[in-house]
């Protein structure tokens, strides 16, 4: 285990010894992306000492900024001991979503390529606290990032004290996969040098002020890793119908079988696309995305992808073993980057790719839903989907047509909080069929968007559209009275049907 520590040996004590370091009231930026890097003994440590100053009665509370998403060991047991009082920029905990929506606890989502910066540029105030997970310290004290790079560099340079759990769990190949580049501060910012996804152009470490570090902790735990469902008929339908449409772009003479540049969400729908891809004839495939996910490690090992760019692995236990086991092949294949760099607009307009993200629910314009349930109801965030939403070649959304057994349609007359707007969407994509809405105005877009609606809800959106028509403006028609009855029979009777 210590010759993952080449310095810093005299600062290694127990998670509860370096949890003295964190204090009520602090700002704290951790690493970790989407359930893969984040700290793994830090969050109890520092969820027990809570719960021992609420037991006596003192407060006790921290701000926590991270990549994205962490894990039960992280967010969860933090929430429980009520140790959060401000989260920032992602989260998909159900312990602590269940704390915004009552109120107990506060959540800032935020694009995840801009988070970084406004800690930089102090838009939070003072940083006391980065905890940073890592494969190995190096002999001169700068690490080898873990299986996810997300804000680390903004948290290390912001923090007066820098904790670092070195996690013998992480494959040490991975030293070498990641790419490490910096975007200077304002006013002096140059173009970032990458014009594929597969260009290198930092280093493999991230450097580190020693005088900040104040401690050093062992771990040997395993990201979250939460298993994929296997694809099941309406997901393969979805990832079909992407498969189609992108063939229909080949058909056009706007792509080609070996120029498809993919984004692609987390979830069961674009892993379900991944598996259809493995028996389309698209060969070449590189991804400038945020997470890797099963569905890329396949297609890697089929040969079909060439490149994934990425911040952070989003694996299965079994796919997590095998990177663990094989990281020093996968290396050739992927990029691990810090997030300002994997969902910068500016490379990602650049490469030309194609995004596919989940939704809540679309309306008949192409307004898309991406967080709030009922519109007041938080769920994850906005993500990285706005990121590459908006600066995507083709921006598609991906979704069943219908959730909860079909008492929610993903498509509405009027989404109730809008994260992309109807000047960003361009495909909405059901198990129904693909709305190509390119090139049309929003008029023109209904009865595609009301085609790919389950069956069910389709005479209710022509009701709904027939009675927006009488509108006095005729550019975007709607009856504003009746414009959310889907979500309020939702929220009145269980059923959007009413
Ligand atoms: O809940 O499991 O309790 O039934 O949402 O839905 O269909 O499995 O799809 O996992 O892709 O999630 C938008 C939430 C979709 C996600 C969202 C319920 C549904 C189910 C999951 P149950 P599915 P997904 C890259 C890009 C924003 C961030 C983003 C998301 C659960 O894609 O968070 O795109 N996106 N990031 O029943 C009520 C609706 C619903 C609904 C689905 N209309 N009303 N519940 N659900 N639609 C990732 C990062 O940036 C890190």
């Amino acid at each position: 285990m210590s010759e993952r520590i080449g310095f810093y040996q005299d600062l290694v004590v127990s998670a509860e010894e370096a949890a003295k370091f964190v204090n009520h009231g602090d700002r704290v930026g951790i690493s970790g992306f989407t359930g893969a890097g984040y700290p793994k003994a830090l969050p109890t440590a520092i969820a027990e000492k809570a719960k021992a100053a609420h037991a006596a009665g003192e407060e006790f509370q921290i701000d926590v900024f991270s990549g994205a998403s962490t894990a039960p060991d992280c967010d969860g047991v933090l929430a429980e001991a009520d140790a959060i009082r401000f989260r920032s920029p992602y989260n998909s905990d159900p312990v602590l979503r269940g704390k915004f929506n009552d109120g107990s606890a506060l959540y800032q989502d935020i694009h995840l390529s801009h988070s970084g910066q406004q800690v930089e540029e102090g838009f939070y105030g003072d940083f006391q606290v980065a905890i940073i997970e890592a494969v190995r310290i190096l002999d001169n004290g700068n690490i080898v990032p873990s299986s996810a790079v997300g804000n680390n560099l903004e948290y290390i340079e912001a923090a007066e004290r820098i904790i670092i759990e070195v996690n013998e769990w992480q494959s040490e190949h991975l030293e070498g996969m990641h790419d490490i580049y910096k975007i200077e501060k304002l006013p002096n910012r140059q173009p970032i040098p990458i014009t594929n996804p597969g260009d290198r152009v930092g280093t493999t470490y991230i450097e580190i002020p020693q005088e900040k570090v104040v401690a050093v902790v062992k771990t040997d735990a395993p990201d979250r890793n939460a298993p994929f469902k296997a694809p099941d008929e309406v997901s393969e339908k979805i990832a079909a119908n992407f498969i189609n449409f992108l063939e229909g772009e080949v058909a056009a003479g706007r792509l080609a079988y070996d120029q498809f540049i993919m984004q692609s969400g987390v979830g069961n729908v674009p892993n379900a696309v991944m598996a259809g891809l493995l028996d389309s004839k698209f060969e070449n495939i590189q991804a400038y995305t945020e997470v890797i996910q099963d569905g890329m490690i396949d297609l890697i090992d089929a040969g079909k992808m060439t490149m994934a760019s990425a911040t952070s692995f989003a694996l299965s236990p079994e796919y997590a073993d095998r990177m663990n086991e094989k990281a020093e092949k996968y290396k050739e294949h992927i990029i691990l980057r810090p997030q300002q760099i994997s969902n910068h607009p500016e490379v990602i307009r650049r490469v030309g790719l194609i995004a596919s993200n989940g939704m809540i629910e679309a309306d008949i314009y192409g307004n898309i839903n991406s967080t709030n349930v009922g519109g007041t109801r938080i769920m994850n965030g906005t993500g990285g989907s706005g990121d590459f939403t908006r600066n995507a070649y083709i921006s598609t959304f991906v979704s069943p047509s219908v959730a909860k057994d079909g008492a929610i349609s993903a498509i509405v007359p009027f989404a109730s909080h809008i994260d992309h707007t109807e000047h960003d969407t361009m495909v909405i994509i059901t198990e129904y069929g693909v709305a190509d809405l390119r090139g049309l105005a929003p008029k023109e877009r209904v009865e595609k968007v009301i085609s790919v609606a389950h069956p069910d809800y389709r005479p209710l959106l022509e009701e709904y559209y027939e009675r927006a028509k009488q509108n006095k403006f005729q550019h975007t028609p709607h009856d504003l009275k009746t414009a959310f009855d889907f979500q309020i029979n939702f929220a009145e009777k269980g059923d959007m049907r009413g």
